[in-house]
């Protein structure tokens, strides 16, 4: 009998390979190539009169020089807008190589190929740029005061205006029994992937065909832009994802410039050529996020239930908008998380900046939109003198509620209308937790010994599992093990641990016989990609799928070679046998039936020959059925699913230095079914770190003129082990999704959602300060309770 794998803590698979050092990434791959080295604007803001290589030709080693006058043909023109939007009505994006004007320090002008990367480092220097300065636009409130442009043909610097809303919330308001208003601020971050982009190409003109190597979280994306931007057919292009150092959002951009200046330097070249990013390119040339102004107005009853929200917000999307809107969209929509918000209206101006591009970073969107609403919720709370955690419960959708219907349209521009999920279940659970209810009489014996502590509370709803589809494809080797590819890339999520436990599950096989490939486009060409907390559910479902047809077919081929009913067959441990009897055959031997050539010529036949199944030359392949054992299926869902969770943490202020300790950090997570338990734990763990690195320390310090001032990791705090909580409580709520086969809901994003909403509302309980702006430091903790003794009258 073999034992479900589906909701167990299985050990990940890739873990014993990566922790040891035997990993193979995008650096690994063709040692002997050439390098490329990006030349790099050192302006924010500024035209280029003229570029000068002929220094560079000359020097030994350089193998070419390349502008964007060197670029023809699709190259030529702009990289694409991905996700294009009707509100987006002036989205822009850049080439290549910079034509013209750079609009951000860090942006493409020219590149150099060199035997290797310290000969093109140095080669670049004798590029010789004449630029003519402009002005530059850095932060929200420049780009709102508009008085200078970052694109001429860009009136306001405004990329997009766009509202929704359901039902009349300024009516709302007006009629309300009590209103607030409150302005809060998010600041622009970006994550930090231990490895930075990269890319490696090889071109085997023999066959005109290219191989592309790339850390990307999408190989198909990556292939489609390759293919469409060097003229070449699909099928002459492969890309490989191999092990990826992280994602956390920012891969999921492409092409990145050098995605194609690569493969086009393969070819011109007809030698392996490579890009690999790094550290300070990838604070100043990949993407940022978190950057918006929030003004919120809300009305609300005696009892803090919302009847009205207005939430008017400023999106940094810095100099383009290769990803469109979506940053600015999930927040106007995610941010009512699990509430019902009476009526509300949302309007984004999306705005441009002379700053690094913005595109999703993990949780995209919805650590602002969180941070809002759960604001609001405190804010309500304050003013009513109300506990926090009951303003929230007389405000949460009932679990009878669900499917609950927002009316408004998502991201992936469906309804945004919830799945399933139990809130009052999950804020009696996240209370236990952290000690809500005992809080005051430890907040007491804290104050006795002369300590100040605080706790705050967070609530998040996260639409995962976005389509449009993924696929997979499971095979069943002669050997009886079992090769299951999908489309969409790891980045260290452990898709393959959790994908071979679905898989063995379904099959019947035993999980050390399943070896999953993500990534792989000569392996599985239809796919999308690894983004917002998809893959559990769209290649997981596409993977169950999958497996279940190459079971059906497994089942229908040896039940004509056991002579018997497939209703009496069962597979177990990779063998089918006949329930009740001796009678039974491996899966492999049913592979070797399931292709006649294979039984021709394989040595694997004899397996079939010693278990005799009548007439060799006729294989038992049902008719219709086609030569192998597999199944391939797809996966396309009506709408995303809607995860859901709660944070609260017990911070402790220190009287005289300001700083914030985290005493304890409990999470509640609902995301339908697990699969695999320790490894959305080890999901949280992650998002968590984050969510206290975008509290309390990482920030984008851009000074007037767009240089950013902390482009290394000496002046851009992460926090280290000893910043982050040493435990986390976590406990599990599965309100299972009706809308995939497996009942699940995504899980990658949820543990950096909250950060900053809980962290703000427990230093505010601390400190008794309002919190309007994070992250927060320890100096700005101090200006704050400067600023509030000087207004009390009080000795600072
Ligand atoms: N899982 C599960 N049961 C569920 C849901 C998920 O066991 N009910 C497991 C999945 O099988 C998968 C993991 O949890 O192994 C995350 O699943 P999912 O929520 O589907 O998220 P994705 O796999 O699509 O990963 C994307 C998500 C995002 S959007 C970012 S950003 C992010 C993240 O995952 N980047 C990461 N987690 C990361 N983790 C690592 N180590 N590195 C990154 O770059």
């Amino acid at each position: 009998m073999t034992t479900k794998l589906m909701g167990t803590k299985v050990q990940r698979v890739e873990d014993d390979r990566l922790v040891r050092g035997t990993g193979r990434y995008v650096d690994d791959v063709a040692p002997d190539a050439l390098h490329v080295a990006v030349l790099r604007s050192p302006h924010a803001h500024a035209r280029i009169l003229s570029i000068d290589v002929e220094a560079v030709l000359d020097i030994e080693g350089v193998h070419a020089v390349w502008t964007y006058e060197d670029l023809d043909g699709a190259m030529a023109e702009p990289l694409p807008l991905l996700i294009p939007h009707p509100t987006l009505t002036h989205g822009r994006t850049q080439y290549a190589l910079a034509k013209d004007e750079v609009n951000y320090v860090g942006e493409a002008i020219a590149m150099v190929v060199a035997d290797n990367r310290y000969l093109a480092e140095d080669a670049l220097a004798s590029i010789v740029v004449d630029y003519e300065l402009l002005p530059a636009v850095v932060g929200i409130e420049t780009a709102r005061a508009a008085e200078r442009l970052v694109h001429d043909d860009v009136p306001g610097n405004v990329a997009a205006r766009m509202e929704q809303s359901n039902g009349d919330a300024a009516a709302a308001i007006a009629a309300a029994p009590h209103t607030l208003s409150l302005d809060l601020a998010i600041e622009r971050s970006a994550c930090m992937p231990m490895e930075g982009r990269g890319v490696v190409a090889k071109w085997d003109a023999d066959n005109g065909r290219l191989q592309v190597w790339s850390s990307t979280q999408t190989s198909t994306g990556v292939r489609a832009a390759v293919a469409a931007k060097l003229g070449l057919d699909l099928l002459k292009v492969d890309v490989i994802t191999p092990d990826v150092g992280g994602g956390f959002g920012v891969k999921i951009n492409h092409p990145w410039p050098e995605e194609v200046l690569v493969p086009l330097a393969a070819m011109r070249l007809g030698r392996p050529v490579k890009f690999t990013e790094d550290r300070r390119e990838h604070f100043i040339s990949s993407a940022h996020e978190r950057a918006q102004l929030h003004h919120v107005e809300v009305g609300f009853d005696d009892d803090g239930r919302v009847l009205g929200l207005d939430v008017r917000f400023w999106h940094d999307h810095g100099a383009y908008t290769p990803y469109g809107l979506i940053v600015p969209i999930i927040t106007s929509t995610q941010l009512l998380g699990p509430y019902k918000p009476g009526a509300y209206h949302v309007q984004f101006d999306s705005l441009y900046t002379n700053t690094v591009i913005v595109t999703p970073y993990r949780g995209a969107g919805r650590p602002q939109g969180c941070f809002v609403m759960e604001r609001t919720m405190d804010a309500i709370a304050a003013s009513l003198g109300k506990d926090r955690a009951e303003v929230r419960a007389v405000n949460f959708i009932q679990p009878d509620e669900f499917p609950y219907d927002h009316g408004l349209i998502f991201q992936d521009g469906r309804e945004l209308e919830y799945d399933s999920g139990d809130y009052p279940a999950m804020l009696t659970k996240i209370k236990d937790l952290v000690g809500w209810d005992e809080f005051e009489q430890f907040r007491a014996e804290m104050a006795g010994q002369g300590r100040r502590v605080g706790i705050g509370l967070a609530c998040y709803v996260e639409g995962t599992g976005v389509g449009p589809y993924e696929g997979a494809h499971v095979h069943i080797e002669t050997s009886g093990k079992v090769k299951v590819a999908t489309g969409l890339t790891s980045q260290g999520q452990g898709h393959q641990t959790a994908f071979a436990q679905i898989v063995a599950d379904e099959l019947g096989v035993r999980f050390e016989d399943v070896e999953v490939t993500t990534g792989d486009t000569r392996r599985m060409p239809y796919a999308v990609g690894t983004f917002a907390s998809r893959a559990a559910v769209m290649s997981g479902s596409a993977i169950h799928k999958a497996a279940k047809k190459a079971k059906e077919k497994a089942l229908r081929i040896a039940a004509e070679a056991l002579e018997a009913d497939v209703e009496d067959l069962e597979i177990a441990d990779g063998v089918v046998s006949v329930r009740g009897t001796d009678a039974s055959i491996p899966l492999g031997t049913v592979a070797v039936l399931s292709n006649p050539l294979r039984y021709a010529f394989d040595e694997a036949s004899k397996a079939a020959t010693q278990f005799s199944v009548g007439d060799p030359g006729k294989p038992p392949v049902a008719e219709g059925d086609e030569p192998g054992l597999e199944g391939k299926d797809f996966y396309s869902p009506p709408r995303s699913t809607f995860a859901s969770g709660m944070h609260a943490v017990i911070v402790e202020t220190d009287p005289d230095t300001c700083e914030i300790k985290i005493l304890k950090y409990a999470v509640v997570h609902d995301c339908g079914h697990l699969i695999n338990p320790m490894i959305v734990e080890g999901q949280i763990h992650g998002g968590v770190a984050q969510g206290v690195g975008g509290a309390l320390y990482e920030r984008m310090a851009y000074d007037e003129s767009g240089q950013l001032l902390n482009a290394s990791f000496m002046d851009f705090l992460m926090p280290y082990v000893t910043e982050v909580p040493t435990s986390i409580d976590i406990d599990h709520l599965e309100t299972p999704s009706p809308l995939n086969p497996l009942g699940i809901k995504g899980a990658g994003e949820a543990g950096v959602i909250p950060g900053s909403a809980a962290f703000a509302a427990a230093i505010e309980d601390a400190e008794r300060l309002s919190i309007t702006a994070m992250p927060i430091s320890p100096s700005e903790l101090f200006a704050l309770r400067q600023a509030a003794s000087t207004n009390a009258g009080e000795t600072p």
